[in-house]
């Protein structure tokens, strides 16, 4: 379906709260969410995405190993013929303080279309996911 995406928490990431958060402002938004939660392996969100037909994933990763955890799940999602899949990703992306635009490359490079500094508005990916999905304005 053109509105579902998967929602989750990345790795042995446990940060539950933002995800409660992303889920409600995502549905409210019109989007069918489907919500793997917290301590989601990349297979977890691939299997969630062919098994529902989304159209992109929204990937938190709040304690810091957000690299190592989203690293290879843009070749995972084209081995799987996912391969118009949006990866959006935010939250505490790396351990400390890094040059913001440093780290947004990085994730730019591994494929991500969306790359979100900590405490990012989810209302931003919302439209951001408009944008990207040619989905009508609401009123
Ligand atoms: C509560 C908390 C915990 C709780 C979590 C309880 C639970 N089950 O949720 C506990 C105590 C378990 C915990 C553990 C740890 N934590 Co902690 N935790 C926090 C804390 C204080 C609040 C997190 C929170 O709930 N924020 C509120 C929500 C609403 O905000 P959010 O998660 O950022 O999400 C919002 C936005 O970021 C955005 N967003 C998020 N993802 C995405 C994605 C997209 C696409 C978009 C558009 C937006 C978006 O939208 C969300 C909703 O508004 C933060 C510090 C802080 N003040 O943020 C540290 C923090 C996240 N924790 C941290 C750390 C290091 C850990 C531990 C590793 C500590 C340890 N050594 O054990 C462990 C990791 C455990 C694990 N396996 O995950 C660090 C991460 C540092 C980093 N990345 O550099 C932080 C930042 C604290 C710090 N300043 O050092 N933690």
């Amino acid at each position: 379906m053109t509105n579902t995406v998967v929602l989750g928490v990345i790795g042995a990431d446990c940060h539950a709260v933002g995800n409660k958060i992303l889920d409600y402002a995502f549905s409210k938004a019109g989007f069918n969410v489907v919500n793997i939660g917290v301590l989601s392996s990349q297979e977890e969100f691939i299997s969630a995405a062919e098994e529902t037909g989304a159209k992109a994933m929204i990937i938190s990763s709040l304690y810091g190993h957000g690299e190592i955890d989203c690293r290879g799940l843009r070749e995972k999602c084209d081995e799987a013929g996912l391969n118009d899949m949006l990866l959006y990703v935010g939250g505490n992306l790396v351990v400390g303080k890094r040059d913001w635009d440093e780290v947004k490359q990085k994730f730019l490079a591994m494929g991500f279309n969306r790359v979100y500094p900590p405490g990012s508005d989810p209302e931003q990916g919302i439209r951001d996911l408009r944008d990207d999905l040619k989905l009508p304005k609401p009123e």
